[in-house]
């Protein structure tokens, strides 16, 4: 089965564009491709992880990647698959977030230059003068055609300015650019879903420039959707982040150890590189013994394991077990600060007794709730369970005298900082 094939198989193609053409080109030679990414925050995450999986993919082939930050078009914002205008950021910020954008790419793929490179648009957008955008470029675009695409006329009610409506301009210099770039000849872009539109603005400005003859191609991977109808990638607590100090590496395992059978094995084709026996294995298990979750074991692991390494994985899983074993007490104050994260906590300089505490960090509505819970034996201290009504939560006792986790019933968890 070759690349193309396996990509389907995948459920990664959206839409090709001269798929045949595609099919044939990539057997001949290695082709250069590349993916586009704005820094609209300090990290990268789970979403913008498809794309960087999928480069991936096409290096394993033997192909030639080109992972591009978009510093220049940054200070722009994509209109597309966006309802309003964008927040402006600063220049200085795009270019922080920019920074952070290449190393997180480093952990995916070895820039050396031959077969993968990281490039930033702002080096050559940056130098292009207005006359020459449109003159060079702007003759080349048709405004019924720009107003045709769906990032522009979904927004032509509700508000689009001229800034962002020149996005897609921007975007297809590139593409040309990078074609143009005798070290680069990239042939090839690839986006989500929502990019379709700048890719084939990006196309056929190469056409225009360089000649009918220009043989580029596009392919866009499919919108992440979930089974139940809820965004992907979204937690109560925000975005999952690639950031290890965004979101943990045990945030991230559980992200993906609560996938829904539904598309558990969806997202083990998108975002793993098992093979296909591997994985039709693990349907049949979701299927047969869906109550041991071995798929979402796997995908959890394999995502973990390609963002944050193998030893952060064990980490996470100690974690994962000691949470549910309820063995506080073999956890780090490291671990705890990780794996707490997103608890309800209370911050006290002085040593409390449990009922008050439990009420000022919310486990109980009340006193006297505060000490139902503690007579049902409903209330655990670093994992054991306590019952005298008159226990005094201590720094002394507190793991590495900094942390005391409670634990009501079986699942709520709250973070008592000692200072
Ligand atoms: C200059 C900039 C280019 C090519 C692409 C770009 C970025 C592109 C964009 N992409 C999204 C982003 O940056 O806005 N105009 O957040 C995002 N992308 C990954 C996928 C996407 C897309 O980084 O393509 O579809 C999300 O899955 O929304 O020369």
């Amino acid at each position: 089965m070759n690349l193309l094939e396996d990509l389907k198989w995948r459920g990664l193609v959206y839409d090709i564009i001269n798929e045949e053409e595609l099919s044939k080109r990539l057997e001949e030679a290695p082709i250069t491709l590349y993916c586009g990414f704005d820094p609209t925050a300090d990290s990268l995450h789970v979403g913008s992880l498809l794309p960087i999986v999928t480069l991936m993919r096409f290096y394993r082939a033997g192909h030639r990647v080109i992972a591009l930050t978009g510093g220049g078009t940054g200070l722009i914002g994509d209109p597309s698959g966006k309802r309003n205008e964008r927040q402006m950021n600063e220049v200085a910020t795009v270019h922080k977030w920019g920074a952070l954008f290449k190393k997180q790419f480093a952990r995916f793929l070895v820039f050396d230059g031959e077969r993968a490179f990281c490039v930033d648009n702002y080096e050559w957008l940056s130098k292009l003068s207005a006359i020459d955008m449109c003159r060079e470029f702007g003759k080349h675009f048709n405004i019924n055609q720009m107003l045709a695409k769906e990032s522009v006329k979904s927004r032509l009610d509700s508000g689009l300015t001229y800034l962002e409506f020149s996005y897609m301009i921007l975007q297809s210099i590139d593409f040309l650019h990078m074609y143009q770039d005798a070290n680069l000849h990239c042939e090839m872009q690839i986006g989500g879903q929502d990019q379709w539109g700048n890719i084939t603005a990006g196309m056929d400005l190469i056409r225009k420039v360089v000649g009918s003859e220009a043989k580029v191609f596009g392919l866009t991977l499919p919108l992440i959707t979930k089974s139940d109808g809820t965004k992907f990638g979204k937690t109560e607590s925000g975005a999952i982040w690639l950031d290890e100090d965004k979101t943990s590496p045990y945030e991230m395992y559980q992200f993906f150890i609560n996938t829904a059978d539904a598309d558990v094995i969806r997202f083990l084709k998108y975002y793993t590189f098992l093979s296909h026996e591997q994985i039709l294995d693990l349907e049949e298990k979701v299927t047969r013994e869906p109550h041991l979750r071995a798929a979402q074991k796997v995908l959890a692991k394999e995502i973990v394991c390609l963002v944050h390494g193998e030893e952060a994985y064990n980490q996470a899983i100690a974690m994962s077990e000691a949470l549910f074993s309820g063995q506080i007490g073999s956890l780090t104050a490291k671990e705890i600060s990780v794996g707490f994260s997103d608890v309800p906590s209370l911050a006290i300089s002085e040593d409390l007794g449990l009922i008050e505490t439990l009420v000022l960090v919310k486990a109980a509505s009340s006193k006297r709730e505060a000490r139902e819970l503690i007579q049902n034996k409903a209330i655990s201290i670093n994992g054991e369970i306590i019952s005298s009504l008159e226990h005094i939560v201590r720094k002394a006792q507190a793991i590495e005298r900094q942390f005391t986790v409670i634990r009501r019933g079986k699942k709520n968890y709250y973070l008592i900082k000692h200072q």
